[in-house]
């Protein structure tokens, strides 16, 4: 049956043979000069609220692992393919790995002495470190630590290659905004050097002894930055904030995000904002026993387990999770986080995307149901 602008009112006329015959020809002919009429997609084109293609859904790390591990004795890493990042491939996204229509999440697994060569593209990305250490991303020739807890950013156009310094594997989980550069054809991508640029190993990269300090900025460097100049943000300082805002709770004052739940941003130090353009990330531990107030928000996100035991509530449906799980919340998405011990949970989002389009809106404490 041909979709009619009446189709809805009950009292609209059955179309006449040849009326239905002239509108067959109309929608033919549309269809041979590559045109579609709005009122058969305005349902799926401009829903009420969102109605997100991606689906909520779960990987599990004792899964992800051991399926990198067999990559790592079978694909070797070079020129070519890059990396060996194994994508999370949403199930309502096509088979594309793609983990929502924006982002991109993937593990990563470098094997002892392995080297991942030098590029830069457009998009931007980070790295977040569950488990592991020994390898140093180098980034626009600052080789940057990576252990476990740390957040570290590769902002789009910087040079990176990674090199595994120990003789035992690492595996890390990477964030990009691949999936939006992709759809939106804005890609650029270049080769680097062959060999990595610095063998080094610091501790401390030269962006976090200049720029790491809070509250504290070199006046070399005034101005805002499209995106934060901190290459890594270490556990101790994650850890540590979000230990004292608990104890601060504990000693009366109300500066956790709810009752039992701490909550901190990682943030550009020179505007305030979020660390790069198009992707937020955030830590939050939540105590023993407690529950975050249900919330939808446009736009989706991505959890991964740091430490602990819990559940994603998505849209009602409970999500059992472990440390090194991830999951996808996509946008619209009704959730409650779950604590059973005390939960530590890494959150990276599209959201500066629609904070910077003004379309971001939040519902707080409504009903799952
Ligand atoms: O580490 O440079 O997961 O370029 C996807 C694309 C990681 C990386 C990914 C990349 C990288
Ligand atoms: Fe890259």
């Amino acid at each position: 049956m041909l979709a009619n602008m009446n189709a809805s009112e009950p009292s609209a006329p059955e179309p006449t043979p040849e009326e239905d015959a002239a509108l067959r020809r109309l929608y033919a002919d549309f269809d041979t000069e590559n045109l579609l009429p709005l009122w058969t997609q305005l349902g799926d084109l401009m829903p009420m609220h969102p109605k997100p293609s991606a689906r909520a859904h779960v990987w599990s790390w004792k899964t992800l692992y051991p399926l990198a591990q067999r990559a790592g004795d079978l694909v070797p890493v070079g020129r070519g393919g890059e990396r060996r990042a194994i994508a999370l491939a949403n199930p309502g996204l096509g088979g594309r790995p793609f983990a929502t229509p924006t982002l991109w999440a993937a593990i990563q697994y470098l094997g002892p002495q392995e080297t991942a060569p030098e590029h830069r593209h457009t998009q931007n990305a980070f790295r977040f470190v569950v488990e592991g250490e020994g390898v140093w991303t180098v980034v626009d020739g600052d080789p940057v630590a990576m252990r476990r807890g740390d957040f570290l950013l590769t902002p789009g156009w910087h040079f990176h290659s990674h090199h595994n310094t120990t003789d035992r594997p690492m595996a890390w989980i990477d964030g990009l905004d691949i999936p939006f550069a992709h759809y939106t054809d804005s890609t650029f991508f270049e080769f680097g050097a062959d060999e990595v640029t610095d063998r080094s190993t610091p501790s401390a990269s030269r962006s976090e002894r200049l720029w790491a300090y809070p509250g504290l900025r070199p006046l070399s460097a005034l101005g805002s930055l499209p995106n934060s100049p901190i290459a890594a943000y270490r556990w101790e300082h994650t850890d540590r904030a979000l230990d004292e805002q608990l104890a601060l709770e504990d000693e009366g004052h109300a500066v956790t995000v709810e009752p039992g739940h701490a909550a901190v941003r990682y943030t550009n130090p020179t505007t305030g904002g979020d660390v790069m353009p198009t992707i937020r990330a955030e830590f939050h531990r939540l105590r023993a026993g407690a529950e975050t107030t249900t919330r939808r928000e446009v736009g989706s996100s991505v959890f991964q387990v740091f430490s602990g035991e819990g559940a994603l509530v998505l849209d009602g449906v409970e999500h059992r999770m472990a440390q090194g799980d991830l999951a996808v919340v996509p946008s619209w998405t009704a959730l409650k986080i779950q604590a059973e011990s005390r939960f530590d949970l890494f959150r990276f989002s599209d959201t500066p995307i629609f904070d910077g389009l003004h379309q971001a809106r939040v519902t707080v404490g409504e009903d799952t149901e």
